[in-house]
């Protein structure tokens, strides 16, 4: 389900509105149509179960969405704005150092840099890439300076870019 609902929803024929949500049965009766049997019980799991809770279900139960996380142009979501705790951080891998110093933290294929507000998190999705280094990022003092930060349904902090001023290295982080 991420790729379609974050990624490519044209591969199974979905839309997704510009919120991202889609609707459940036009989500079912698509990937039965490319051999993935899903009903409601199935998503329904799928989206309890999920790790980082990046699935939710509309309150009258006839839509699904990604929380976070997309790709897709058929989405933009109007994320509330947040005032960000004082600082956040962003695990990545140690190759993208140099070229994060250079240019800061972009959003590449996503809508967002993705930040959390605990080193763990961070720590993880570092890991992802390669050898996780973590990064600190004076979110305060960004949003002071006029940036403009989000918080996901799932917790995950995002904003559009980071330029590199307001970033450092944390060192003994695991
Ligand atoms: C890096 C997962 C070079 C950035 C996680 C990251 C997260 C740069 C990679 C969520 C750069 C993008 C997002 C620059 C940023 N030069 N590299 N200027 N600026 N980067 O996957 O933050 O499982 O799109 O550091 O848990 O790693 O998908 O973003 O390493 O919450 O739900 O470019 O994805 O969640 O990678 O991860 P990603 P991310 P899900």
């Amino acid at each position: 389900m991420h790729a379609v609902l974050r990624h490519q929803p044209e591969s199974i024929g979905l839309v997704l509105d510009n919120e991202g949500w889609a609707d459940i049965v036009a989500l079912i009766k698509c990937a039965a149509r490319h051999g993935k049997r899903l009903d409601f019980a199935i998503i329904e799991k799928i989206v309890d179960t999920n790790d980082k809770k990046r699935f939710a279900i509309s309150a009258d139960q006839k839509r699904i969405r990604a929380v976070q996380g997309h790709s897709t142009q058929q989405v933009n979501i109007r994320y509330q704005e947040k005032i960000p705790p004082a600082v956040l951080y962003h695990g990545t891998a140690t190759r993208f150092l140099a070229s994060i110093f250079k240019q800061g933290l972009i959003a590449g294929t996503r809508h967002y840099v993705h930040l959390s507000a605990d080193k763990s998190t961070a720590t993880k999705v570092g890991q992802r890439y390669g050898k996780a280094i973590i990064l600190k990022i004076e979110a305060q003092l960004m949003y002071e300076q006029g940036f403009t930060f989000h918080q996901a349904d799932n917790g995950v902090w995002l904003t559009k870019t980071v330029p590199v001023e307001y970033m450092s290295v944390v060192e003994h982080f695991q």
